[in-house]
């Protein structure tokens, strides 16, 4: 076994620190295609390029049977009405699953089945753990209006495939309906929004 020090390891679940991590910074610039309403998406561009999450990952080992973990920060926000959300993706090998478990903040994660195309929202709270299956894509959404702060573990051969998120983006969007996280078919979504546009 090569086992790096990271064997007991301090973090922050309220700002997302963890000692010895290596971080990942996601501007919205590094997120187009990931909002549905483009037109927002480039106005709000035009105004700021904010930090929409950090990914402080882990990898205490390498290899068969061991595990990886991240602790994500998401800020709060909108791009119009779609919260503030992380690129998703397939695991690269796509049996691996992962767990999620809330810190602090609200937030939703929206999984979708790859053969089925089946979606699911769950709440990712304090004090709770989402399961997500292998072959399923996953993003996580904050809904609140503090950061959302969670890990994801996962096993340390899964990979990331964020190309599949690019050539065809979930399903389901998350928006804020009357003030109310409301999950609509991606489709039906931009028809309103176009609707509204031409009126
Ligand atoms: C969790 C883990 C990470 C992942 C991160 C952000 O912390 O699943 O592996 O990188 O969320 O999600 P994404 O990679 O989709 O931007
Ligand atoms: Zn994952």
């Amino acid at each position: 076994m090569n086992l790096s020090s990271a064997i007991f390891t301090r973090f922050d679940p309220y700002s997302g620190q963890l000692d010895g991590a290596s971080y990942t910074e996601r501007r919205l610039s590094q997120l187009r295609g990931a909002f549905a309403d483009e037109a927002a998406y480039d106005a709000a561009l035009a105004q700021d390029d904010p930090v929409i999450y950090t990914v402080a990952t882990l990898e205490p080992a390498q290899g068969e049977g061991q595990l990886n973990y991240a602790l994500g920060m998401l800020n709060p926000g909108r791009i119009g009405t779609e919260y503030y959300l992380t690129k998703g993706h397939y695991h690269a090998w796509r049996p691996a699953a992962e767990c999620y478990l809330g810190l602090s903040g609200q937030g939703v994660m929206l999984l979708e089945d790859e053969n089925s195309r089946e979606s699911k929202l769950l709440p990712l709270l304090p004090n709770s753990i989402v399961y997500v299956p292998g072959y399923t894509a996953h993003r996580t959404i904050n809904t609140g209006d503090t950061p959302l702060i969670y890990w994801g573990i996962y096993p340390s051969a899964a990979g990331h495939d964020y190309g599949a998120i690019a050539q065809r983006n979930f399903h389901k969007v998350v928006v804020a309906v009357d003030e109310t996280p409301t999950l609509l078919d991606r489709l039906e979504f931009l028809n309103a929004l176009h609707q509204a546009e031409t009126q």
